[in-house]
């Protein structure tokens, strides 16, 4: 299958472009491409490799406004996240190219001669990508990737694939050789599918929806092909009585109404100890209708649209039945944008067991819920399949060190909703993930270790 498929942008529904839809054939051809350039790549000295990356996030950093244009165009986002974004994509390559003189290997005593290991890359990786933070995600699987020796073949999701094109381009003018970065633009099932099963494709990173991520991980494991999952997430909010209660209602919108909640780390779920679940959402409410919903290209605005009409009205249809608390604002029926894909940020009273409380839902919409004592949060906490990030709220020590520990979660935050460092690790437990990203061993992830000993006895 071959053609286009058509961009639109979800603040006015209105077309904005054309892309190519990739063939397999095409793929095989960009694989094999990289199959080339890699062999090259992983010869040269790791200085050089280290200067072409700075070179690449140097050159990222000179182009910030045109890729966050083109992010606000494509994906809604918010001017001032789109910034944050591409910023983030050059602060994540000059972190990697420290990398290429950083993978040591070890030395390890043994009888008869002299035994090391090296960090070995795989060849060429397969990076698949999602539409919610389609720069970012792109770079946490590309920059580690290139920076420990392997080509890379980038497909973006279908909806978003404007600045990973203009990404692949930017390597190519940061003096990235030709086929070491490529960008196949294409359906999930033939191209994500093709990187899955063509076996010089050595490792595959997955971003997306848990049911389509088991599929790829079970696709690799019939090529015995590793692979890192990043999928999808019900994080917890949990307040509890001894918290600063003012500070953790005021920033509770932007933990969830983020990207319009279309988040793997919303904290989708806000936990508030019983004794002060009402005085809570008092405080929550105002903060709420303050949240900004609006033209995507205005600097004040927080909150864009959803990505399109139909996850919109997936988003909805979790809506109905339930019992709305209060809710935010959206554009007016006589607004300019009134065509675009909105939702206003909504506040549910849940039960345990509602499916907003347990399922993500991937938009603006938080599931409230109340809890008694400290090892009822926690259960409460781990009473889904997800297991991503999460917030804890309170003054007493202790306790944030035992809740920390005690939730199922692989990014958890204390008295703020931090979840994405480049620095630190990040990535997710049960169904939210297989494997991490991120911080100072993401490189060595995309190694495999080879060890030789050498012989010395005469
Ligand atoms: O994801 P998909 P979608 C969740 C979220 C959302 C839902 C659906 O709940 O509403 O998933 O989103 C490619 N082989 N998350 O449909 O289908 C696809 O082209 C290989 C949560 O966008 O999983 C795209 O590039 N690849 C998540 C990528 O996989 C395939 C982020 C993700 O698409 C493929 C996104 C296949 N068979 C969605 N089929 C998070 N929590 O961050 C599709 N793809």
């Amino acid at each position: 299958m071959s053609g286009t498929f058509t961009l639109i942008n979800p603040a006015t529904a209105q077309p904005i472009g054309e892309v190519a839809r990739a063939s397999v054939e095409q793929v095989d051809e960009a694989v094999a491409r990289a199959v080339i350039a890699q062999r090259a790549w992983a010869g040269l000295a790791p200085v050089a490799r280290a200067d072409v990356l700075r070179s690449f996030a140097r050159v990222v950093e000179a182009h910030v406004e045109e890729l966050a244009q083109l992010e606000v165009r494509n994906s809604g986002h918010p001017i001032g996240s789109a910034r944050w974004e591409a910023s983030h994509v050059a602060q994540v390559l000059n972190f990697y190219a420290g990398a290429p003189e950083r993978l040591s290997g070890r030395q390890i005593p043994v009888a008869g001669g002299l035994d090391v290991t090296f960090h070995e890359p795989y060849g060429v990786v397969g990076v698949i990508v999602p539409w919610n933070f389609p720069m970012t995600i792109a770079s946490w699987g590309f920059a580690p990737a290139l920076a420990a020796g392997n080509a890379v073949v980038l497909k973006p999701a279908e909806l978003t694939p404007l600045t990973a094109i203009r990404l692949g381009e930017l390597a190519l003018e940061a003096g990235l050789p030709e086929g070491l970065f490529q960008v196949v633009t294409g359906s999930g099932s033939v191209v994500g599918q093709r990187f899955v099963s063509h076996p010089d494709v050595r490792k595959v990173v997955f971003t997306g929806s848990t049911s389509v991520g088991t599929d790829v991980a079970a696709g690799c494991a019939r090529e015995l092909k590793p692979v890192t999952l990043e999928l999808g997430g019900k994080s917890a909010n949990i307040v509890f009585a001894d918290a600063d209660l003012e500070k953790a209602a005021a920033s509770a919108p932007g933990a969830v109404f983020d990207n319009a909640g279309q988040d793997c780390c919303a904290r989708s779920r806000i936990l508030v100890q019983r004794s002060v679940y009402d005085r809570f959402l008092e405080l929550l409410e105002p903060a709420v209708a303050a949240w900004r919903v609006g033209d995507p290209a205005d600097e004040s605005t927080e909150m864009g649209p959803l990505i399109s009409a139909s996850h919109r009205s997936t988003v909805e249809g979790f809506l109905d039945g339930a019992e709305v608390a209060f809710r935010g604002s959206a554009p007016a029926a006589d607004d300019p944008l009134a065509g675009g894909f909105w939702l206003p940020p909504t506040v549910v009273r849940a039960d345990r067991g509602h499916r907003l409380a347990r399922e993500e839902v991937f938009g603006p919409v938080v599931a409230v819920l109340p809890f008694d004592d400290e090892p009822d949060a926690i259960r409460l906490a781990n009473d889904t399949i997800y297991g991503l990030a999460g917030s804890i709220w309170t003054e007493n020590l202790g306790r944030a060190v035992r809740v920390a520990r005690g939730v199922k979660s692989g990014v958890l935050s204390v008295n703020s909703h931090s979840s994405v460092r480049y620095s630190t690790p990040f990535g997710g437990m049960k169904a939210s993930g297989l494997g991490r990203e991120l911080g100072p061993d993401a490189a060595e992830h995309f190694t495999e270790t080879k060890n030789v000993f050498f012989a010395t006895d005469v």
